[in-house]
């Protein structure tokens, strides 16, 4: 066989089981094209996407923009690394700061690097204009959270599965429960080395978790009052996907109606990765005023792939189709039907305890026990009948589609979420 044959699903399933480590246990479907909302698998059967690569597809797979901008920048220049200066990063540097409302940002490539990146400077304002002593900054991190794979980020992870046997861990994290006000300015009363609080404006890996609403802008004053930098980690749910161009996003710049009457809650760091280049390619970034920023000085922090001029190219398109194709405000309007219809669907149906969410990022609670095997064995009918998305923790079931669907689109998906659930034999 030469190495580009094409595969089938079998065969590719067993060279990725031979020669690949297994790090993953995915979904049995091998996907060989992608285009909006769709994707195909190598027999050629077309399915929804409905977990969009985490949330990074949200402009949707392949977008001709998109691909268009990289692939230009890929044939002029694709990589000088920061010992020399390229005419894209200043660019793209300008648009994504003027978009986001921040002076200054930091490049890098993949989320958990720009989650590193975040807690670095974090720690580096601590002591350099907090003043707390040198190595003693404590930041504050909540229980459920997902940030990344790196040994720090792990560190104060309280996944077993995520954690065990990698340590010894990083020191300088405090834990505290998700949604939870009073732990929070308990831990901010009672200790004054505490640098910054990072969180994630909805947890993700948790099973789609919206804390109370006020719980982040009630957070944030906290913050404020402890002089304490609010970090927010919007990775998974910045870009348009909560239906707002970032869930901490409130009467800012960003044009989206759907702020107003929300209060913004401006991060003093903010972490983006995922459909900052739409899926295209890894773009992460983290966002900081000047008082914070500037602590960064030469040698301190870098990457050799961060800021390229591709990564830059794609970045700007990605938010230029955002902008231009009002992804949050469809982000908004489909979430409220998906919601609505599910909801409904649930009341008739044992299987949906309830459906919880913002915009496209929502999940159904499946009504069995943590361990049981019922989500999987739905996303597999699902799969079956069309559709592809992902259990996650506890029986829960993850729906966040491309944010370019269409309300037909959507509606069949409901139906397709609906008819295989109410077919479902245990
Ligand atoms: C995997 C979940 C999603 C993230 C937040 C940083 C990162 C992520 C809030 C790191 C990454 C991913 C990675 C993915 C599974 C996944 C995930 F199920 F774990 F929770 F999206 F929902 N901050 N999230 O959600 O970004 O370094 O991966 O670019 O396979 O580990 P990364």
């Amino acid at each position: 066989m030469a190495v580009l044959d094409q595969l089938t699903s079998q065969q590719a399933i067993e060279l990725e089981s031979k020669y690949g480590a297994h790090n993953y246990h995915p979904l049995p479907v091998v996907l060989s094209k992608g285009e909006g909302v769709h994707v195909w698998d190598v027999e050629g059967k077309k399915y929804y996407d409905f977990l969009s690569a985490y949330s990074a597809v949200n402009q949707g797979h392949c977008h001709p923009r998109i691909v268009g901008a990289m692939v230009e920048q890929a044939k002029t220049l694709t990589l000088t690394s920061r010992a020399f200066y390229n005419d894209m990063l200043g660019k793209y540097e300008k648009f994504a700061t003027e978009l986001f409302g921040f002076d200054k940002l930091l490049p890098m490539n993949t989320g958990a690097e720009a989650v590193e990146t975040a807690l670095k400077l974090c720690r580096k304002w601590a002591y350099e204009v907090k003043g707390i002593n040198e190595n003693d900054a404590q930041i504050v991190v909540c229980e459920n959270n997902f940030h990344g794979r790196t040994t720090t980020i792990i560190s104060f992870s309280n996944d077993p599965v995520a954690r065990k046997n990698f340590g010894p861990y990083t020191d300088g994290f405090i834990k505290i429960e998700y949604d939870n006000l009073k732990a929070l300015e308990e831990v901010l009363e009672s200790d004054k080395n505490i640098a910054g609080f990072l969180v994630e404006p909805i947890q993700g890996e948790a099973g789609v978790y919206v804390p109370t609403e006020g719980y982040l802008a009630a957070a944030k004053a906290l913050c404020v009052k402890h002089n304490v930098l609010f970090i927010a980690d919007e990775v998974q749910t910045g870009i348009a996907r909560t239906g707002r161009l970032l869930a901490t996003c409130g009467n800012c710049s960003c044009g989206d109606k759907n702020c107003s009457g929300e209060p913004e809650i401006k991060a003093d760091i903010l972490i983006l990765g995922k459909a900052l280049s739409g899926g295209a390619y890894p773009v992460s970034a983290v966002l900081a005023n000047d008082n914070i920023m500037n602590v960064i000085k030469p040698g301190n922090h870098g990457s050799t792939f961060g800021g390229n001029p591709v990564a830059a190219a794609v970045a700007i398109a990605a938010l230029e189709v955002v902008q231009e194709e009002n992804l949050a405000e469809k982000a908004y309007v489909l979430g409220e039907i998906f919601r609505t219809e599910l909801s409904e669907f649930a009341k008739g149906n044992d299987l949906v305890k309830s459906v919880r969410g913002k915009g496209l990022l929502n999940a159904i609670l499946i009504n069995d026990t943590e361990d049981s095997s019922t989500a999987w064995d739905i996303c597999m009918k699902l799969r079956d009948n069309g559709l592809l998305a992902k259990p996650t923790h506890g029986n829960i079931i993850r729906f966040a589609p491309p944010l370019v669907m269409t309300e037909r689109q959507l509606m069949e998906c409901i139906d397709i979420i609906k008819t295989t659930i109410s077919d479902f034999k245990k």
